[in-house]
């Protein structure tokens, strides 16, 4: 029997997602869109970036959550401005969540937006939220395996941190495999072994994130320049 393959949704919400680029680079806000199974450590690295980046960057958080709001209440209590989204049930996040949450913010004085995605490793990679860039996370005890079997999240993703290398110890987790796996999916794709707990090897990666923010940034204000610019030799010929 045949089965029909429908893609309507997956199109309204890259269109949504367009709306949403568009809101952020008029606002010159970097979205940076934080994913992995429940429990990987997405709020931990979160916090973590928070405290090494809200010098240089003003900091919104949006946490993904099936139900409950403790992780929201989590990062307000380090003085940031964050919003649970609540799905209710879906494992996914749509592009349009993000268009109604974004004005709950005070855009205009944000440069980076962080979005702790819903755990999960399947349906993540298949929504583009109109974010910047995407760190998927992967934690020790999750297992050595994840990227072979999950292959997609590891595939469309700008950077892979591997946390709780803290526990390397105790677990039968081969670094060289997943390195080996993430190659396969990803040759280009930056690599960071790290541990929210110890502190280890965040250094070198957010080193990594504080640039890609800034250029991203930057291509935002070229861009809001340019549509100045553009702007204004309309209004002249007018
Ligand atoms: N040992 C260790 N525990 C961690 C690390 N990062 C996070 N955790 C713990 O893992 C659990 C889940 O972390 P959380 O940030 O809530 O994960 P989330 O569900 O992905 O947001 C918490 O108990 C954290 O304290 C780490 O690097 N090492
Ligand atoms: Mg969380």
């Amino acid at each position: 029997m045949e089965i029909k393959v429908l893609h309507q949704v997956m199109e309204w919400n890259e269109d949504v997602s367009a709306q949403v680029k568009k809101t952020l680079e008029e606002n010159k806000v970097c979205l940076v869109n934080v994913m992995g199974s429940p429990g990987c450590g997405k709020t931990s690295f979160i916090t973590e970036l928070i405290s090494r980046l809200r010098e240089e960057f003003s900091i919104g958080v949006i946490e993904g959550d099936i139900a409950g709001q403790i992780d929201a209440e989590r990062i307000a209590a380090l003085g940031i401005p964050s919003v649970q989204l609540n799905t209710d049930g879906a494992c996914h996040i749509e592009a349009m969540s993000i268009l109604h949450i974004l004005p709950q913010f005070a855009l205009g004085g944000l440069d980076l937006m962080l979005v702790a995605y819903i755990g999960n490793l399947v349906c993540p990679a298949e929504f583009d939220i109109g974010e910047n860039f995407r760190i998927t996370i992967l934690s020790v005890p999750e297992g050595d395996d994840k990227v072979k079997k999950y292959p997609l999240m590891f595939t469309d993703t700008d950077c892979l941190v591997l946390n709780k290398c803290d526990m390397l110890p105790y677990f039968d987790f081969d670094l060289q495999a997943v390195e080996a796996d993430y190659r396969a999916v990803n040759p280009e794709g930056p690599l960071f072994q790290a541990s929210c707990r110890t502190g280890e090897g965040m250094e070198a990666l957010v080193g990594h994130l504080k640039s890609r923010i800034r250029s991203e940034l930057a291509r935002a204000s070229e861009e809001a320049e340019a549509a100045g610019t553009a702007e204004a030799k309309a209004a002249e010929k007018a």
